[in-house]
C-alpha cells in the first residue's frame, strides 16, 4: 500500500532505527539526517517517514507530508545558518537518483554554480 514502509528500503531502515544515520531533525512525518557522501559543506537530506519512490509520487499521493517535507528543507537551512542554499530531487536514474524512497538533498556553505552539470 502507499507509504507503508518496504524491507529492501534503506532509508525506511534509517526511519526504523535499524540503520544508524546522523539525524539533525525529527518530526511526526520526516526525519532529516546527514548525507553519508557530503558534496558540500552542509548536505543534509530530508524524508518523509512514509516510503513514496520518488518526488514525484509523493507530491501525487501525500501532497500535505510533500509540503512537510519543504518546510523542513527551510529548517535545516535556518539551523545550519545557510543564506543560500540548493534543494535537489533527484527523481528518476537519469538524474542521480540511486536511493528509492524519496529525498530532498539541502546544500550549502560553499558557492554552487548554476546549471549543475
Ligand atoms: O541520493 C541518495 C543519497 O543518499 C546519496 O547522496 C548518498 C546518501 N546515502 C546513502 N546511504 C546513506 C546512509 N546510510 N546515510 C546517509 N546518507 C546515505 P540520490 O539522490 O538517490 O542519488
Amino acid at each position: 500500500m502507499a507509504g507503508e514502509p518496504q524491507d529492501d528500503c534503506l532509508f525506511c531502515k534509517i526511519v526504523a532505527g535499524q540503520v544508524p544515520a546522523t539525524v539533525v531533525r525529527e518530526t511526526d512525518t520526516t526525519v532529516a539526517f546527514r548525507d553519508i557522501n557530503p558534496q558540500a559543506p552542509t548536505h543534509v537530506l530530508v524524508i518523509p517517514k512514509a516510503h513514496y519512490k520518488d518526488a514525484a509520487a509523493l507530491a501525487a499521493a501525500a501532497p500535505d507530508l510533500a509540503a512537510d517535507v519543504l518546510r523542513e528543507t527551510q529548517a535545516v537551512a535556518d539551523e545550519e545558518k545557510l543564506e543560500s542554499y540548493r534543494i535537489v530531487f533527484n527523481t528518476g536514474s537519469g538524474a542521480g537518483q540511486t536511493v528509492w524512497h524519496a529525498h530532498a538533498h539541502v546544500l550549502g556553505g560553499r558557492g554552487l554554480q548554476w546549471p549543475p552539470g
